[in-house]
């Protein structure tokens, strides 16, 4: 089939009841994103990620993308690489909340739009900086991913130190939580209320660079007091984060029970694809999921990013106080991302 064979019968499909009478209504009837050629002359390289703090791993990014031999997959576990290493962020690397019993578990991926290449750890402890070793795995294997043991023994025959992730902070909120809460809670992942970026603080970046290619980095510790070995959407690719060298890039946070079931980054993609904007993708990805979760918008802590390759980009997310930053070499902010909570929007 043809891409404009796809586009009809995927609309008439499964799109119309997602798009009629929704915010992105008439959104496909923009020109086709992905086939205009991207602006030789914006400023790049361009990065964009989740929460407010992204900013400085944004405008680490750019610092090292820019650099005269500056490596894009560098610029990303560089930018990502500084949020794991701040034991101030209580979900990202150390410093990160432990797992229901004490131990800090990590994911994170990364994907290179070029070769469509891509690395992933999952559940790897005593490990600072899982994208790097993400981005070993993707470098020095034939695989994909690795996880729990055998993921840090990995990274240590890379070389990555051995480092205790629970810091003073960290088991101190484990202790309360147990004591207040317990262990367990019918096997699932136990709520953790409403998001802001002092819980929920995954780092999903996706950054473009000046030849109109795409990279995607997303780094976690999942979520708070989660049972041992639990994975979230975060290192799944195409749930926490997706590029698509031809289209665009879009990476996720929030709840990954809510994402990983809908291939949420890949949905995004696959939006942008049909010529949506970045934040109308997000949008459509996120009503997408209202419309099959049984729940509807009740429970879901959904947040995606999202950057084409002409370096538009945007975001959307129920959660109320989602933000995202974003930096090229022309200076780099953040602003609020798009609400898709009809429950909550109209209450305004
Ligand atoms: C997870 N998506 O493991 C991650 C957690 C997160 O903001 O994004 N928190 O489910």
């Amino acid at each position: 089939m043809d891409r404009r064979g796809f586009i009809q019968s995927t609309t008439a499909a499964g799109l119309g009841s997602v798009v009629a009478g929704s915010a992105v209504a008439g959104a496909f009837d923009q020109p086709e994103l992905s086939r205009r050629a991207p602006d030789a002359n914006a400023p790049r390289p361009l990065f964009v990620a989740t929460w407010k703090f992204g900013l400085r791993a944004c405008q680490t990014a750019v610092e090292v993308g820019a650099a005269a031999d500056g490596s894009m997959l560098d610029a990303v576990e560089a930018g990502i690489g500084l949020i794991e290493a701040d034991e101030n962020n209580a979900t990202v690397g150390i410093g990160g909340t432990p797992n229901a019993i004490g131990q800090v578990e990590l994911d994170a991926c990364v994907m290179a739009g070029p070769g469509h290449r891509a690395g992933s750890v999952a559940g790897l402890q005593d490990i600072a900086h899982p994208i790097a070793v993400a981005r070993r795995v993707m470098d020095q294997t034939r695989h994909v991913m690795l996880v729990g043991e055998n993921a840090k023994r990995f990274a240590l025959e890379q070389g990555f130190p051995e480092t205790d992730l629970v810091t003073a902070a960290a088991r101190e909120r484990w202790e309360k939580w147990k004591s207040e809460k317990g262990n367990t809670r019918d096997g699932k992942p136990v709520p953790q209320g409403p998001v802001h970026d002092q819980n929920h603080d995954t780092i999903a970046m996706v950054g473009l660079d000046s030849g109109g290619d795409l990279y995607g980095g997303c780094s976690t510790s999942g979520a708070g007091f989660k049972m041992p070995g639990r994975v979230g959407d975060s290192p799944i690719l195409g749930s926490g984060l997706y590029v698509d060298n031809q289209v665009g890039a879009a990476g996720a946070t929030g709840i990954g029970e809510n994402v990983m079931r809908f291939c949420g980054s890949f949905l995004v993609v696959e939006f942008m694809r049909m010529g949506l904007s970045p934040e109308s993708a997000c949008r459509a990805a996120i009503e997408r999921i209202a419309s099959l979760d049984p729940s509807g918008y009740e429970g879901l802590e959904i947040n995606f990013i999202a950057l084409n390759r002409q370096g538009e980009f945007g975001a959307a997310g129920t959660s109320r106080g989602f933000q995202f930053a974003f930096a090229s070499p022309e200076g780099g902010d953040v602003r609020d991302a798009a609400l898709v909570r009809p429950d909550l929007v109209e209450k305004k």
